[in-house]
């Protein structure tokens, strides 16, 4: 295998990396193909994936392209040497400090950055700028499980490691949707129920994918999760189930946890009165706990994001540590990771309220990396959490920000705030790769510094199971993009601290990295890597995936803590925490009677700056929508591809309706991916409203009031074009990446007449085939440039909607098209015969396509497979296929 650092060549072998997507961390063979692009597949040897990638793996290729990336340095839009930008920085936030304090100074930092890049700019911030105020987007996604784990187990300590996940007999999923969100590990999950029978529980307010493919799906009453793992340990500690040895020896605080948990939820009634399950599905998952010794309890956003999101994860812990099921094979709470490096982030520290290496702010740890990096202005406390630093900046409190690998303007909570707040700086600077975020365009005169991307930089990422893995570089850098850690480095130096920041390369900073987890830490701290503070370039450059801890002397790192009942508290026993009784900040109103949720969709990932640029993942979900329970849709006069407006006291959205009954009734779901680049009006972020956890300061994303009405617009249709255009103003629209142009998805108030004049507009060379029903509103055209095909629109009454899938197919080709073509185009019929929405994206097939095979008499995923491919690369889509095959094969109603 090759592991050198690679040219722009094309390879025979390919380049070992991990891809930049979730938490899964899986490995990746990239092999580029000398023209800037790579093809890439799943790497057999990694321990996260064995080769198998989900949809958004396989399509990294496609994402590859230099359109829309930031290449030079720019200061108010305009290109600056990186000499210019990086005095400018150093001198701005110099001058900042001076006049106001080193706290006007903050960054707001990202799970995706590389650990190296990481580190680099919390050393800046905590040991020589002096600012406290750097915080990540892991404040919104892990932040809860981070303060769970340090108050049950002193130590933010992931105790278990993935193949627990093969090893258990029962696997719990609480707020997760890992079919969609960790298909990799998913799918590990239904090979453990294939091979042993696991079975797989999942209690979410929505019945997702993953709650269809579990067997026994508990929807539960939103954000009343506390109460049901309360009413589970109390079910525990009357049948009989405790592990009385494991309690007495190695955890404190376990009688007033269980006093607690008595007061909120009884027995199973009550369990049941405050969750909204009913009763015999409360028994039903509590028996299967208490007689299930291997029981793995996974969990995500449904218990983070939420206004009590400590609570919730602590009354899982609280479960497992009552039964001593934790640390040993196939047991243990799990808390599973989103982004591809929010483990590394923790590790380095960079969270507000940590200092580095998994410290915090004793006076002995303050001192111990104040020594260890001969800081000049080691800060003593906690910084402020993303939700405050914000509201500091809209205050004119912090003047300066330095925003890296995040994109707050659509992600935050109250996004519109956040986004004015940008304004409110004196001094905005973004390190990006992708120049049209919404946060770069938030403002003009941003300082814009050019990062690598994946496949371009170089470093480590830590994935869910503390299995630290490298990311390697395969292309050359485009432009004059550099690494995040480099430019960091240089402002470093260029503030005076000239040997604190000298690094000659990645892996300089990473052993620096590990030299301070292992800096007088003589077992003390969970997270240590000394055994690697050594390591040479060469054996950084060819480091296979290795678990932490990894002191020094160890020949290999540990994949589970706490079976021997030792916590990095200071009496070495682990806490129950008392919870607190499940209340929602946000109660619902008669204005605001619904509840909406927000999350993620399979095939896209945040804010679609990248696989936003990939046809085969834009084709799966292509406009923003909102799920709607079927009575609550009759109720307010809803179907399917309807517009609605959605509205909650914080902003409001205009998205495609999908009535499901995977939805309660009284909750609505959207979500978050499409910003103001990508969509008119489906910048979800704008509506949450963020209220915070008391602990752990992570904002409720999952949970704001909201109300719905129709939206009507006279005419649904499309706009294609072989390069970007813009929607007329008033238009709603959203952009989805379509093979050979761009595709716009649209509704407007607009008829037949203002689209030919449009066409006419946009294209005033072109020759025109068009159809014009004006009595009836619709209206097709193509526009073709010496006979190759250059633009469509088609505008139909809102009811029947012209089919974007079928006029996409005429794009794939720059050819000439045929008349018979032209014809297919112009009559809104495809030339192929519509195959559908896109279930299966790696092999492009529709759901028609599918039904077509099981109508023909395939009766099984693998049939189906057999028959027309969808479904037998990365699996993703299999439980689609599977939910296609039960209706299409459930037996007819006499
Ligand atoms: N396809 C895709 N995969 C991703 C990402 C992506 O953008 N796209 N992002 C990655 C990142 S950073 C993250 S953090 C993860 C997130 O992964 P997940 O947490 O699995 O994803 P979400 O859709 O945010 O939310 C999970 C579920 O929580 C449920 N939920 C809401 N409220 C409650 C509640 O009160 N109780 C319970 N029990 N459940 C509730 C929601 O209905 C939702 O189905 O995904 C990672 N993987
Ligand atoms: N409503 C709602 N909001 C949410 C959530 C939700 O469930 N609902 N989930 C929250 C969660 S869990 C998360 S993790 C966040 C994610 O939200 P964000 O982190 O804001 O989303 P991304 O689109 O991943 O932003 C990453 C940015 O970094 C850029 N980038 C890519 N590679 C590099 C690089 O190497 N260096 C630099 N400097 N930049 C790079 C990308 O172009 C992109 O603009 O969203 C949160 N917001
Ligand atoms: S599960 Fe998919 S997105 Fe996550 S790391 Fe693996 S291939 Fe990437
Ligand atoms: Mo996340």
């Amino acid at each position: 295998m090759n592991l050198h650092v690679p040219d722009l060549a094309p390879h025979l072998e390919p380049v070992r990396t991990t891809c930049p997507y979730c938490g899964v961390g899986c490995g990746v063979l990239a092999r580029p193909d000398g023209l800037g692009g790579a093809s890439v597949e799943g790497d057999p040897e990694h321990p996260a994936n064995f080769g198998r990638l989900c949809s958004k793996g396989s399509a990294l290729g496609e994402t590859l392209s230099l359109d829309d990336r930031v290449l030079h340095p720019m200061i108010a839009g305009r290109r600056v040497t990186w000499e210019h930008a990086l005095d400018e920085v150093a001198a701005r936030f110099a001058r900042i400090a001076e006049e106001h304090g080193p706290e006007a100074v903050a960054f707001y930092l990202s799970g995706q950055l590389l650990t190296e890049d990481y580190y680099v700019a919390n050393k800046l911030a905590k040991g020589f700028i002096g600012t406290p105020h750097v915080d990540t987007n892991s404040r919104l996604c892990m932040s809860s499980a981070v303060a769970a784990h340090r108050r049950a187990f002193g130590s933010d300590t992931v105790p278990g490691c993935y193949e627990d996940l093969d090893e258990a007999d029962l696997l719990v999923l609480v707020g997760s949707n890992a079919a969609w969100c960790h298909p990799i590990l998913f799918r590990r999950m239904l090979d453990a129920r294939a091979k042993r029978g696991t079975r797989i529980v999942a209690i979410d307010p929505r019945r997702t994918q993953t709650g269809e493919e579990a067997d026994f799906f508990l929807g539960i009453r939103p954000g009343s999760d506390t109460a049901l793992f309360s009413g589970l340990l109390v079910h525990l500690a009357e049948s009989g189930a405790l592990d009385e040895r494991y309690i007495a020896d190695h955890t404190a605080g376990f009688e007033p946890a269980l006093d607690r948990a008595r007061a909120i939820a009884p027995d199973v009634a009550a369990t049941a009165a405050l969750t909204g399950l009913p009763r015999a599905e409360v028994q039903v998952f509590f028996d299967l706990f208490r007689t299930t010794p291997r029981v793995v309890t996974a969990f995500s956003q449904g218990v983070n994001q939420s206004s009590q999101g400590t609570d919730k994860a602590n009354a899982i812990i609280n479960c497992h540590l009552a039964t001593g099921r934790i640390g040993r094979p196939g047991m243990g709470p799990f808390s599973l990771t989103g982004q591809p490096n929010a483990m590394g982030g923790r590790e380095v520290g960079g969270l507000a309220n940590m200092l580095a290496a998994h410290m915090h702010f004793t006076p002995e740890e303050v001192d111990l990396v104040r020594r260890f990096w001969r800081a000049p202005r080691i800060i003593t406390g906690e910084g402020l959490k993303a939700v405050s630093l914000f509201e500091a900046i809209e205050r004119g409190k912090i003047k300066a920000l330095w925003v890296m690998g995040t994109n707050p303007a659509v992600s935050m909570p109250r996004a519109d705030r956040v986004r004015a707040a940008l304004r409110r700086l004196d001094t905005l600077v973004i390190s990006e790769a992708v120049a049209t975020t919404d946060t770069l365009t938030a403002r003009d005169d941003a300082i814009v510094l050019p990062a690598l991307a994946w496949g371009e930089k170089d470093g480590t990422v830590t994935n869910s199971e503390r299995r630290i893995s490298r990311q390697r570089r395969f292309l050359k850098a485009p432009g004059e993009a550099r690494a995040d850690w480099w430019m960091l480095a240089e402002v470093g130096r260029r503030l005076g601290h000239r040997e604190a920041f000298a690094w000659p390369n990645a892996a300089a900073v990473f052993r620096e990295h590990a030299a301070l987890s292992g800096f007088e830490n003589a077992g003390s701290r969970d997270f240590d890597l000394s055994g690697l503070a050594e390591i040479p370039d060469a054996a950084y450059e060819a480091a296979r995936p290795v678990q932490w801890p990894l002191p020094r002397k160890a020949k290999s790192g540990r994949a589970r803590l706490f079976a021997d009942g030792q916590f990095f508290t200071r009496d070495r026993r682990a806490r129950f925490v008392a919870v607190q009784k499940p209340v929602l900040a946000d109660p619902t109103s008669e204005t605001f009677p619904f509840r909406l949720n927000t999350g993620r969709v399979r095939d896209h990932w945040h804010t679609l700056t990248r696989t936003g640029k990939s046809p085969r993942l834009s084709a799966h979900r292509a406009v923003p929508f909102v799920e709607i329970h079927p009575d609550d849709a009759a109720r307010i006069g809803l179907a399917e591809g309807d517009l609605a407006r959605v509205s909650t006291p914080y902003g409001h959205a205009v998205l495609e309706v999908m009535v499901t009954p995977g939805a309660q009734a009284g909750a609505l779901f959207a979500p978050m991916h499409w910003s103001e680049t990508t969509s008119s009006a489906g910048r979800v972020g704008a509506l949450a409203q963020g209220a915070v956890d008391p602990v752990s300061g992570q904002p409720e994303l999952k949970a704001t009031s909201a109300a719905i009405t129709p939206a009507p617009m006279r005419s649904r249709g499309y706009l294609i074009t072989r390069g970007p255009v813009a929607a007329p103003p008033g238009w709603w629209w959203a952009r989805a990446a379509i093979e050979g142009g761009s595709g716009l998805i649209v509704a407007t108030d607009d008829g037949p007449a203002e689209a030919a004049a449009l066409m006419r507009r946009l294209f005033p060379e072109a020759g025109f085939s068009e159809y014009a029903d004006p009595a009836c509103g619709v209206y097709r055209a193509a526009a073709f440039a010496d006979g190759r095909l250059v633009g469509a629109l088609a505008l139909a009454p809102a009811g029947e909607r012209p089919s974007f899938e079928a006029a996409k197919a005429f794009f794939r080709t720059q050819e000439l098209l045929e008349p018979a073509a032209r014809r297919a185009l112009i009559s809104g019929r495809a030339e192929t015969g519509g195959a559908g929405p896109l279930v299966c994206a790696c092999h492009t097939v529709g759901r028609d396509a599918i039904l077509g095979t099981i109508r023909a008499g395939a009766q099984s995923v693998e049939a189906v497979g057999a028959a027309c491919r969808a479904g037998t690369n990365c699996g993703s889509c299999i439980p689609e296929i599977r939910k296609l095959l039960a209706a299409e094969l459930a037996p007819s109603p006499a």
